[in-house]
């Protein structure tokens, strides 16, 4: 940053004041974050649940959960899904192989009773729900609905946030 007639002193102390508003806006940012929209259904709870913005052309888009709990007394598996942006909606999950990330299409996630499952973006389990063959680009900022399918519960309706891309993580995809 930079304040022409500022005198040094007065200077370094605007650098500080402007790191410090800039610690505080990102602290503000995680806490929303951690506080998004939350779906239930019985014994279930969808916390967060949001997609990569996608670059035109990109032909799929992958969905994030930051936590799925399961107050239940019995287990229940996400084993699939419906939005009208894409063709179709796959479960998977990211694996190494041989030091390279690939991706697989998997059955389904467990979430065990009385327990719960990251499926957010980064978390070491590589859990996501894939949109295949996308209708139109994922747009930061804008929100579209989705049905995420579990067995017990049946069907779950959400809406998912379109977040920033994270660099690198489209190539994964
Ligand atoms: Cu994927």
């Amino acid at each position: 940053m930079n304040f022409p007639n500022a005198s040094q002193p007065h200077r370094q102390f605007l650098t500080a004041l402007s790191l410090i508003a800039v610690m505080a806006l990102g602290h503000l940012s995680s806490f929303a974050h951690a506080h998004g929209k939350e779906f239930r259904k019985g014994g279930l709870e969808i916390e967060h649940i949001y997609a990569s913005a996608t670059a035109p052309g990109q032909p799929h888009g992958a969905v994030f959960i930051q936590r799925v709990k399961n107050k239940a007394g019995t287990a229940d598996r996400l084993i699939g899904g419906r939005a009208a942006v894409s063709k179709t909606v796959e479960v998977h999950q990211m694996v190494m192989d041989q030091n390279v990330m690939k991706m697989r299409e998997i059955p389904g996630i467990e979430i065990p009773a009385k327990g719960r499952v990251s499926m957010d973006r980064g978390a070491p389990e590589g859990y996501h729900l894939m949109l295949m063959n996308l209708n139109r680009p994922l747009l930061e900022g804008e929100r579209f609905p989705m049905t995420l399918i579990f067995q017990q519960a049946g069907e779950v309706e959400v809406e998912v946030e379109i977040v920033k891309a994270r660099a690198g993580h489209s190539r994964k995809h």
